[in-house]
């Protein structure tokens, strides 16, 4: 393993009560693959810049995948926007996600145009973020449970019933908790590791979030989550340490594409465009989003998580995020985890 730094229904009945020029601009049907306070924050901003009707739905990294690919005859959505690298670069190689080289490429880091241009540039790197876990830690006090520092206490057997994570069929989180640990640990032994953690998990959940807002709560001992979707929680004032195990960890290369036969064409390029600009990726922290931002002269919030302090695998998108790899993995959990789970 390498420790590396990364320096990564709906829109005509709207239409009588638009505003003229909203109108005349059209709609965007888009898909929204991050925390939905973020979805709607990007949604509002867009409609009253661009005058755009926005017709949005949240789904979360995998069921969107599913959803493109069962609709690509005859595709409802436009664009998607946010949710984690593995699955757009699928929906890439599957080709069913359009080629679009941005005006905006050269603004952004290196993770992010490397995206783009691994992709065929059918998708790009709109922010990254490191995966980990947020623990309750009235809780854990209370219980008298020890830190979870490192992915081998989460195995430790007092912990039975306290964890959360998502199904990794559904979440892009949890696919790339799989795809993190079979990089970190070879594809056996993660498999042994998910069955031992299996005893431990109370609730593998659709969204990837899900689990540390559960911890935040009180119904969940801890969540495995995106480090920085931990840190939203301590944000919010609840008693939620966020923690990169101590092994090593993967990351996410928060991804957006264009849908292959997309009915708005346009105001795809327009909202493309206009989430990689400095100033839009600048505001996503209002929305307690807190991921590292993919335009190089957009604002990091001061709650990121640094990846300079995290030790981080050198996550092989090219490999995890190719169909095949994908989607045996996923049989493998289905059939070895998921069939087993409480
Ligand atoms: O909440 C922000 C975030 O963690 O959500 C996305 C994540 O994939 C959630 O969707 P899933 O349900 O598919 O896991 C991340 O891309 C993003 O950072």
């Amino acid at each position: 393993m390498k420790a590396v730094s990364i320096s990564v229904a709906l829109a005509a009945t709207g239409l009588a009560f638009a505003a003229p020029e909203a109108q005349a601009a059209g709609s965007l049907n888009l898909i929204c693959s991050a925390d939905v306070v973020i979805c709607e924050q990007m949604t509002a901003d867009f409609e009253k810049e661009s005058g755009i009707k926005v017709n949005m739905v949240r789904l979360s990294s995998g069921e969107t995948y599913a959803k493109v690919r069962a609709e690509a005859r005859n595709p409802k959505t436009d664009i998607w926007w946010a949710g984690t690298g593995d699955p757009h670069l699928q929906a890439a190689s599957d080709g069913l996600t359009l080629e679009y080289k941005s005006a905006m490429l050269d603004q952004l880091q290196d993770w992010a145009k490397k995206q783009a241009e691994g992709s065929g540039y059918r998708t790009v790197g709109v922010y990254a973020g490191a995966l980990g876990w947020g623990y309750n830690t009235e809780i854990f006090q209370k219980k008298g449970f020890k830190e979870p520092k490192c992915w081998a206490d989460l195995l430790d057997a007092s912990l039975k019933g306290e964890i959360q994570m998502a199904n990794p069929n559904s979440s892009g989180t949890a696919y790339t908790a799989l795809a993190s640990l079979v990089q970190i640990m070879g594809e056996d032994q993660a498999f042994d590791y998910l069955k031992k953690l299996n005893a431990n998990v109370a609730q593998y959940t659709k969204s990837g979030s899900a689990p540390v807002k559960s911890a935040a709560r009180g119904e969940a001992g801890l969540g495995i989550v995106f480090m920085h979707d931990a840190v939203a929680q301590t944000a919010e004032g609840f008693p939620i340490k966020a923690i990169a195990p101590c092994e090593g960890t993967g990351y996410e290369i928060g991804s957006m594409s264009i849908i292959r036969g997309a009915k708005n064409l346009d105001n795809a390029k327009a909202w493309y465009d206009w989430a990689l600009k400095a100033e839009v990726q600048s505001r996503m922290k209002d929305a307690k989003s807190f991921q590292l931002p993919s335009n190089k002269s957009a604002e990091v919030p001061k709650e990121a998580p640094k990846f300079e302090d995290i030790k981080l695998i050198d996550y092989d998108f090219a490999t995890y995020g190719a169909s095949e790899k994908r989607k045996a993995l996923l049989e493998r959990w289905d059939r070895e985890v998921g069939a087993s789970a409480n």
